[in-house]
């Protein structure tokens, strides 16, 4: 039986487990308390160094659909799609959204991805967090704050497995497990007339840094 979200009101500790046949992601729906998410929201936007990076494909220079900073312990360099990612320092905010991370979840990370979607109209496209960098089946928690955005995974290999959906609450925590990245692509899909912006972090670890 499914636990009641109304039952667990207010334990961040809470957690669901989302059985994706050969992947598992354990969400934690309340990891930060609505008043923890205002502030926390707040500060991210006004005191991270927002990059627009962008990405060759068929010779022209596209921007990415939203802002991003990488963040992590020196030498922690990471890459997709071409573009290169020199780690910030880390910031008090994110490292003390970590801590409470690395408390939720049992692992430890060095690193983060964070992406400021202004509104609707940014978006992440289907892709897995499977590079060289991260090593084999990396652990990754993703943490949302601000407007309620739908994520979707699908199957890498298998087309008789249906797509499967999660609504990233503000506060929410998701564990993706060992598999996920080597079997299942996700996507942040464009959301028409959505105003309200959404931070994003994914705590990682960098191998070998
Ligand atoms: O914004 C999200 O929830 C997902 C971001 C993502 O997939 C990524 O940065 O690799
Ligand atoms: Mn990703």
């Amino acid at each position: 039986m499914q636990a009641n979200l109304f039952d667990e009101k207010g334990n961040p500790a809470f957690s669901i487990e989302h059985d994706l046949i050969d992947a598992t992601i354990r969400e934690f729906p309340q990891a930060f308390a609505p008043h923890q998410c205002e502030k926390i929201l707040n500060v991210l936007l006004q005191d991270t160094p927002w990059q627009q990076d962008s990405l060759w494909i068929a010779g022209k220079q596209i921007a990415v659909p939203r802002l991003q900073c990488w963040m992590g312990d020196r030498g922690s360099h990471y890459g997709y799609s071409g573009i290169r990612l020199v780690p910030a320092p880390w910031s008090e905010e994110v490292l003390a959204i970590r801590e409470h991370v690395q408390q939720l979840t049992g692992k430890v990370f060095n690193s983060a991805l964070l992406n400021y979607y202004r509104n609707g109209q940014d978006s992440v496209a289907w892709h897995a967090d499977d590079e060289a960098e991260l090593g084999p089946c990396p652990i990754i928690a993703s943490v949302s704050f601000g407007a309620e955005r739908p994520f979707q995974l699908r199957h890498k290999f298998r087309n008789d497995l249906q797509n499967f959906k999660i609504r990233l609450r503000n506060g929410s925590l998701l564990l993706m497990g060992n598999t996920l990245q080597d079997k299942w692509l996700h996507q942040l899909p464009k959301v028409k007339g959505l105003t309200e912006p959404r931070i994003n972090l994914t705590f990682r670890t960098i191998r070998d840094s």
